[in-house]
This record gives C-alpha cells, sequence and structure tokens, in this order.
C-alpha cells in the first residue's frame, strides 16, 4: 500500500519534471514523433470586457521609438489606430521583456539564457483561465505545439523560432502543464483556428526572427506588420467587435532610453481615435493592468497592481 502510494507520488513528480523539458530536443525524429503526438488545442470564449472582447498583442524587436515611427509601413499603421507616444520597454536584452508581459515581473532574469521560473509563479494566462477567458501564443516557426527549445530553419540553419521571444516558455507553471503546453503554437495552426473561427480571447504573436526584424532590419519587420495586420483587421474572424490589437517592440535598441513604438488597432479603436496620438507615459507593466481591468481579473500581486491602464 504504502509502496503504492509511494511510486504512485514519484511517478508524478518524474513526469511534471519532465514535462518542463520533454519537448527540448532539435533531432529530427524527436521532433517528428513530437509533432505526430503533442495535444493542441484551440480554446475559444465569449467572456465580455469593458473595452474589449479580443485582445492580441503582437511584438517586433529592437528598435527605438523614433526610428520606428519613421518607417513607412509603421507610420501608416499609427494612423490607423491611436499611437502611443510615451510607450517604455522595461529592459535589455529581449527575455526579461517577454517575460515581463505576462508575469508583471522579471522575476530576477536579466539575460537571454535558458531560464525556469518556479511552479509557484503565475502569469496573466492563469488570471483568464480563471475567468474562463480562452488564450493561446502563436509563435512562427515553433516546430509543434508545446515545443520548449530553440528551432532553426531546417534548409538555412538560420535561427527561426527562439524561446526567449516567447513570453510564457520560462515558467514551469505554463510547462508543466499539458493543456497549457497545447495552447502555444505556431502560424500553421494561427491560419487554422483564423479559417476555422476557432481563435481565442487573448492572444500573443511573435513573428519568426526575419520577420519580427531582430536578424534583418525595422524596413522588413515593419513591411511584414503592415501585410499581416491589414489582412487581418479585414477578416471578420479575427477582427470581431471589440477587438483591440497592440503593435509594438520588446526593446529599444541598447543604446536608447527604451521609449519604443506601441500602437493600438482594431475594431475596439472608435473611428474617432484614429490617428490620434496619446502621450501618457505607459510600459509592458501597463498591459497586462489594461486586460486585468477589462476582464475583471484581479492581479498577480506584482508589478501590474500599481499600474496605469491603457484606458
Ligand atoms: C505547427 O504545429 C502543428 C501542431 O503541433 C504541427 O502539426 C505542424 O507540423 C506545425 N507546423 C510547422 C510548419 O512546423
Ligand atoms: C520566417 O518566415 C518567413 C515566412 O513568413 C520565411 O520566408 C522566412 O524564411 C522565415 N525565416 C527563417 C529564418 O526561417
Ligand atoms: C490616453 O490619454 C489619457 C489622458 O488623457 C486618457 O485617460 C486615456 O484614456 C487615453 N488612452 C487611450 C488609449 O487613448
Ligand atoms: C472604458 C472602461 O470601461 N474602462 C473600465 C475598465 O475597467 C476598470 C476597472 O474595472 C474601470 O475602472 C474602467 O472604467
Amino acid at each position: 500500500m504504502i509502496a503504492t502510494q509511494l511510486s504512485v507520488a514519484l511517478l508524478s513528480l518524474l513526469s511534471t519534471a519532465a514535462a518542463q523539458t520533454q519537448y527540448t530536443s532539435t533531432a529530427a525524429a524527436a521532433v517528428a514523433a513530437a509533432r505526430a503526438t503533442a495535444l493542441t488545442l484551440s480554446p475559444t470564449s465569449n467572456v465580455a470586457g469593458k473595452t474589449f472582447d479580443r485582445f492580441v498583442q503582437i511584438w517586433l524587436e529592437n528598435v527605438d521609438y523614433a526610428k520606428a515611427i519613421a518607417d513607412p509601413n509603421l507610420a501608416y499603421l499609427a494612423t490607423q489606430g491611436i499611437s502611443l507616444t510615451n510607450y517604455f520597454a522595461r529592459t535589455h536584452p529581449s527575455q526579461p521583456n517577454y517575460v515581463a508581459v505576462a508575469g508583471a515581473s522579471q522575476h530576477g532574469i536579466t539575460d537571454n539564457n535558458f531560464r525556469r521560473l518556479d511552479s509557484s509563479i503565475k502569469t496573466v494566462v492563469h488570471l483568464l483561465e480563471d475567468k474562463g477567458v480562452s488564450w493561446s501564443l502563436y509563435q512562427e516557426d515553433l516546430p509543434y505545439s508545446g515545443f520548449q527549445g530553440d528551432y532553426k530553419n531546417q534548409l538555412t540553419g538560420a535561427n527561426a523560432y527562439v524561446r526567449k521571444h516567447n513570453p510564457l516558455m520560462s515558467y514551469d507553471s505554463v510547462t508543466s502543464s499539458a493543456t497549457r503546453l497545447a495552447k502555444c503554437k505556431n502560424f500553421t495552426m494561427f491560419e487554422r483556428d483564423l479559417a476555422n473561427n476557432q481563435l481565442p480571447q487573448w492572444m500573443f504573436i511573435t513573428p519568426n526572427m526575419t520577420n519580427n526584424g531582430h536578424d534583418t532590419s525595422v524596413t522588413v519587420a515593419g513591411r511584414w506588420a503592415r501585410s499581416f495586420i491589414t489582412r487581418l483587421l479585414a477578416n471578420s474572424n479575427f477582427n470581431i467587435p471589440k477587438t483591440l490589437v497592440m503593435l509594438t517592440f520588446d526593446e529599444g535598441s541598447t543604446f536608447g532610453t527604451n521609449k519604443v513604438y506601441a500602437v493600438l488597432l482594431g475594431s475596439a479603436v472608435p473611428s474617432a481615435k484614429k490617428g490620434t496620438t496619446n502621450s501618457t507615459q505607459y510600459g509592458h507593466y501597463s498591459v497586462i493592468k489594461t486586460v486585468e481591468d477589462n476582464w475583471s481579473l484581479g492581479n498577480l500581486g506584482q508589478n501590474d497592481v500599481g499600474e496605469r491602464a491603457f484606458f
């Protein structure tokens, strides 16, 4: 009896530990096997929010505000929404910014290394789940749902998907849960969910290292963003009534003030506000506070508590 209980406890401990790193191999056979079996979920819901019923974040990489707003395509997108002209990233390098926007704290992370945060540490997706608000991450070139490593372009060897640009993967509270991993998906799944009208209410979108400008330029990132977002705003499966889309950058260039481009788009922006600017100071923690206020989610007890929301 005791032996059975012990072995059950041991097994569940082992499977939890394995879950947190089980999907890191990039060997072709391991990827193919996981692709065939990894759970994928496309939850939907319809929880009414105060200002928006759907919230979509799209993050580009490493450009200061002045340089981004000078790009013709990013400048065009600013005319289609509300441009936040005093919006600041948290820190350098990338990873702590992504960790911060999910958990309202950098949780001590200051680098881009493979990090694991204790499973007691919660994120915005835990608050969303508690209120029944569906969510998914969409990460371009993630080889399958729940993959936990970095992934290169299989033909060119160039970096395509990187874990440091995934806001949830450093949290053991996400990676120890099969159903949460199943909601960390790629762009193939995004297109499928879009076509099937199965997009969730909260999503975070990370283009690959080419399209987000990291390994290219603001010109490439701006062109990608305009084309991707324009197509989606014209799609009624995406831009449902009260959809708020936020396009921003994880951080500025290392030597700037860390002021970054941030634009609010979508059907939740009233037409009278399209093409306007707002100079109130905001930052990555404002995003989580805005989402918490919108769906009355409560808070994480971190830097979200004293933060200012967008509305
Ligand atoms: C995207 O993820 C799905 C689900 O895991 C997988 O079947 C598909 O092969 C992936 N697409 C690409 C291009 O890797
Ligand atoms: C990123 O995705 C685009 C398609 O959206 C593709 O053309 C490009 O090769 C990808 N970049 C890498 C490094 O694989
Ligand atoms: C930005 O400006 C402040 C101060 O006028 C308002 O209180 C906010 O509601 C406004 N926010 C947006 C998104 O326009
Ligand atoms: C525009 C709007 O309805 N804003 C509300 C968002 O939620 C907060 C907190 O519940 C309210 O104070 C705002 O009025």
